[in-house]
């Protein structure tokens, strides 16, 4: 016997009536063809089709009627051929419309997608970790790319990396323009950095993270510029920047801001030759500088959630696309960030002139990311300030992340065990949706090529 759940919701669909909805559980275990049947029948009879509460592919395979997602059902819809072709299709073109409305990203649904991201940059995280302390760079941003990849292929959506590795001819994986996720509702732009601070983890210093972001599609900033010029505060200073006024006028609104001393705040900078002007402005005004090496989206965060950190602003010129995963933490975290596109080279500036962007112009955080459903997530890779990195003993491996979403503003940190036994066995048997790669399971990587675009380096 059918079990159906029928749901009345105050809203209307438009159509001069509320929404009377019927979900047909997966758990059932139709197949396919079954299920796309009762689909049919529902809509047919006027009810509407409604998919928003779960997870299609978080269902076990073994009783989903979706696997590898509602393309299955939705192909059976349009196929099905009784009582008429056209109206199977129909059918199937209203539950998609239906799929995408319900599924409208992390609103009606309330899903918290960066839930689902964080299993993305955990096996990233601990690809990279294994191959820590190797002076391998390019191997250990291989490992990450290939299990971020991996993972994201089983992520409910229908992504476009923004921000990625380089161009698809230089970066073979999530290059800027691939499609990632499952190709289900909601769609998004997708932003990656399988390693922020690559020379950390190859050298096994302090602050090395994997990260990932999403947004609503065409939301996110794209530029193929390298340098980005950042000035990132919390909250409580997010309403008193100003990226083209003077490093102590803007110290001093921020402490004015803030209830305390110019002198108490901690400025974060990149210890980079570009930033001695910086550097000279900042350290006249007596506030506190913390250089850091690498890893300018890690120390962003921390400066707009100062109050975990102690680190209070984050001043000077880091990676373009470092900025724009950062701006999407941002917006979660609420704090307040200003950019502006910073070539270091001619050929920069180029870029900048073929993509019709004006270096001189302000960045504000909603033009880095407009979007208002926004999901980051990072997992620590080498111990840092914000994360830990990743612990491996024996058969675990222990990962620490944090998670936000812009909607809610929730921020969570989420430390996980991984019995890296039980994965191997899983890979080894063929039963593991989400394959760990190669050096996750601490089998020796194969090799690695340098993905990212070549574009960044030649300046100081
Ligand atoms: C920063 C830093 C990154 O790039 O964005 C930096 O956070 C900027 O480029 O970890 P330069 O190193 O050329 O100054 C990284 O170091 C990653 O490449």
């Amino acid at each position: 016997m059918l079990k159906l759940s029928v749901i009345e919701r105050e809203e209307h669909t438009g159509r001069g009536r509320p929404r009377l909805g019927v979900t047909v559980k997966p758990k059932l275990g139709l197949p396919a063809r079954n299920h796309a049947q009762v689909v049919y029948e529902t809509l047919r009879g006027r009810l509407d089709f409604t998919k928003g509460d779960e997870s299609i592919n978080s269902e076990r395979p073994r009783c989903s009627p979706y696997p590898p997602g509602a393309t299955a059902v939705r192909g059976r819809l349009a196929e099905w051929a009784p009582p008429g072709r056209a109206r199977a299709e129909e059918a199937g073109q209203a539950m998609t419309a239906k799929r995408s409305r319900s599924h409208a990203i992390g609103v009606a649904s309330d899903r918290n997608l960066a839930l689902e991201l964080v299993r993305v940059t955990e096996g990233a995280a601990i690809a990279a970790a294994r191959l820590m302390g190797r002076n391998a760079k390019e191997e250990a941003d291989q490992a990450a790319v290939d299990a971020m990849r991996q993972r994201l292929a089983h992520v409910d959506m229908d992504g476009v990396v923004v921000i990625g590795e380089g161009e698809k001819d230089e970066a073979p994986m999530l290059y800027i323009g691939e499609h990632v996720g499952n190709g289900n509702p909601p769609r998004v732009d997708v932003a990656v950095d399988p390693i922020d601070g690559t020379t950390l983890v190859a050298r096994g210093l302090p602050g090395g993270i994997a990260t990932v972001a999403l947004s609503d599609r065409g939301t996110l900033y794209a530029t193929h510029c390298a340098y980005m010029e950042k000035l990132i505060v919390g909250p409580r200073a997010a309403g008193v920047i100003d990226i083209t006024d003077t490093v102590r006028d803007n110290l001093r609104r921020i402490a004015r801001a803030e209830g305390r001393d110019v002198e108490d705040l901690t400025v974060v900078v990149l210890d980079r030759p570009r930033h001695e002007a910086l550097l000279r402005d900042i350290r006249a005004t007596g506030a506190r500088v913390k250089l850091i090496t690498d890893g300018d989206v890690a120390a962003g965060l921390m400066a707009a959630m100062e109050e975990r950190t102690g680190i209070d602003v984050l001043m000077g010129i880091g990676g373009a696309p470092e900025g724009v995963l950062t701006a999407c933490a941002i917006k979660a975290i609420g704090g307040g960030m200003q950019a502006r596109l910073a070539p270091q080279s001619e050929a920069e500036r180029l870029t900048a002139a073929d993509e019709g962007k004006d270096p001189g112009v302000v960045l504000q955080l909603d033009d880095l990311c407009a979007g208002e459903n926004v999901f980051f997530a990072a997992t620590g890779i080498t111990d840092g300030e914000l994360l830990e990195g990743v612990r491996f003993a024996g058969s675990t491996a222990r990962t620490q992340s944090v998670v936000m979403r812009s909607w809610t503003g929730t921020v969570r940190y989420i430390d996980a065990i991984h019995n890296m036994t039980r994965l191997r066995a899983l890979a080894a048997s063929g039963r593991a949706r989400m394959r760990p790669v190669a050096s996750e399971l601490l089998v020796a990587p194969t090799g690695g090529r340098r993905l990212r675009s070549g574009i960044k380096g030649g300046a100081a």
